[in-house]
């Protein structure tokens, strides 16, 4: 670290005393020593500039095109909630018109950078004000940016405003630590548990408080599994720090915050099942097993595993840089059909189930089976068997 800033410091030193002697070049102009070479333009180098200006314009314009080509494939395809589509295009036209204001202005910016270009002796022409251009040039963009700012109002108050649509919607709670999610679902009464954070006890490991009868039919999880069609009204908590929940798929993207709840809803309308079928989704999988089968051929000439293949999952996924292991901060999200995302859910365990469990393990000694491993829980997606889920995704996206 000392090294490096004594380099930065020399470097620094040497651009000042450079920039010293250009000083001193400029102080001789005049004195009868100008030259080619004297720090003034003159029309040649006016020229040259002007030109430079015009490959710099085919420079953004050439960058612009392939970055497209070269990278719209990875933009967010086909969303999957109900107001997905509300929110794509107020991207897309947001998009649009930016792109094609810049096209023009800096088509123009460029152009009237050569043709004006110092000449001989031009010198510049004084024009005052021109009421009518300057009107014209503030009313067009107030007009479209009021345009577009209420327009983005509308779809933000739709998006943002939570309201049990039908009566019927899920309540799911989201519980964000370093560096990991872990999930609790409402259960029948359709209420979560209070929580706190002073009640993390053993397999409560949400510090949900246990003495609120409405905790009592709470399950925890920690795979984030979804009824299509159903409204989910998410709340957000955290243990430690700020985490920010990210759901691409779903256009959805909420802040964690220690020490409160935030709030999120919305409605899945593509199962997963659904979505391994959607055109943009198989190239993109194509893609990556492109990468991993490549890899895999490295990896077993040097005498390793091969990697398994990719198959697309919804994730949820940290968006706010938490910590060391942020970037693996990732929980499948998998959406079904009603029908068998009730079955799913009817299958696991409530926590004051697991609790009570876990606690008379503790009082009973521990038989070890016939391996030697301890006894585990048979359901694995369950917290209480406090195993840490290892998605396809998360393992995909770490190298
Ligand atoms: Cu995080």
């Amino acid at each position: 670290m000392t090294s490096l800033l004594v380099i930065v410091v020399v470097v620094l030193l040497g651009i000042a005393i450079w920039q010293l002697t250009k000083i001193f070049d400029l102080t001789q102009v005049g004195a009868g020593h100008a030259s080619e070479d004297s720090g003034i333009a003159n029309p040649r180098d006016n020229n040259i500039q002007g030109y430079f200006h015009f490959i710099f314009l085919g420079f953004i314009y050439l960058i612009t095109i392939f970055s497209f080509w070269k990278y719209g494939s990875v933009l967010l395809g086909t969303s999957a909630s109900e107001h997905g589509p509300d929110y794509d295009n107020l991207m897309l036209i947001s998009m649009v018109l930016i792109f094609f204001v810049q096209t023009i202005t800096q088509f123009l910016l460029y152009y009237f950078a050569f043709k004006y270009r110092g000449k001989g002796d031009r010198v510049a022409f004084y024009y005052a004000d021109n009421d009518k251009l300057e009107f014209l040039w503030t009313i067009i963009p107030v007009i479209v940016l009021a345009g577009l700012i209420l327009y983005g109002l509308y779809a933000w108050t739709n998006i943002m405003f939570i309201e049990d649509k039908d009566k019927d919607a899920l309540y799911v709670e989201v519980y964000a630590k370093q560096f990991s999610w872990e999930v609790r679902y409402a259960g029948a009464d359709g209420v979560l548990g209070k929580a706190n954070i002073r009640y993390i006890d053993g397999v409560n490991t949400m510090g949900v408080d246990m003495s609120d009868p409405y905790a009592q039919d709470d399950i925890t999880v920690n795979e984030l599994h979804l009824p299509k069609g159903r409204q989910v009204i998410f709340k957000f908590r955290s243990q430690d720090v700020l985490h920010s929940a990210y759901m691409p798929h779903f256009r959805a993207q909420m802040n964690v915050v220690p020490g409160m709840v935030t709030e999120f809803a919305f409605t899945p309308t593509i199962t997963t099942h659904e979505m391994r079928d959607d055109a943009g989704i198989m190239a993109k999988v194509d893609k990556i097993n492109k990468i991993r089968s490549k890899r895999s051929a490295d990896l077993m000439a040097e005498g390793g595993q091969a990697l398994e293949p990719y198959i697309f999952d919804y994730f949820l996924t940290c968006n706010k840089i938490c910590g060391q292991s942020h970037y693996n901060m990732q929980m499948k999200l998998v959406v079904d059909e009603e029908n068998a995302f009730n079955g799913w859910l009817k299958d696991k365990t409530t926590l004051a189930a697991a609790i009570k469990e876990s606690k008379k393990e503790a009082a009973a000694p521990i038989v070890p089976m016939g391996d030697g491993a301890p006894a585990k829980p048979a359901d694995s997606t369950n917290t209480a068997a406090t195993k840490p889920d290892s998605t396809a995704v998360a393992q995909a996206t770490k190298k």
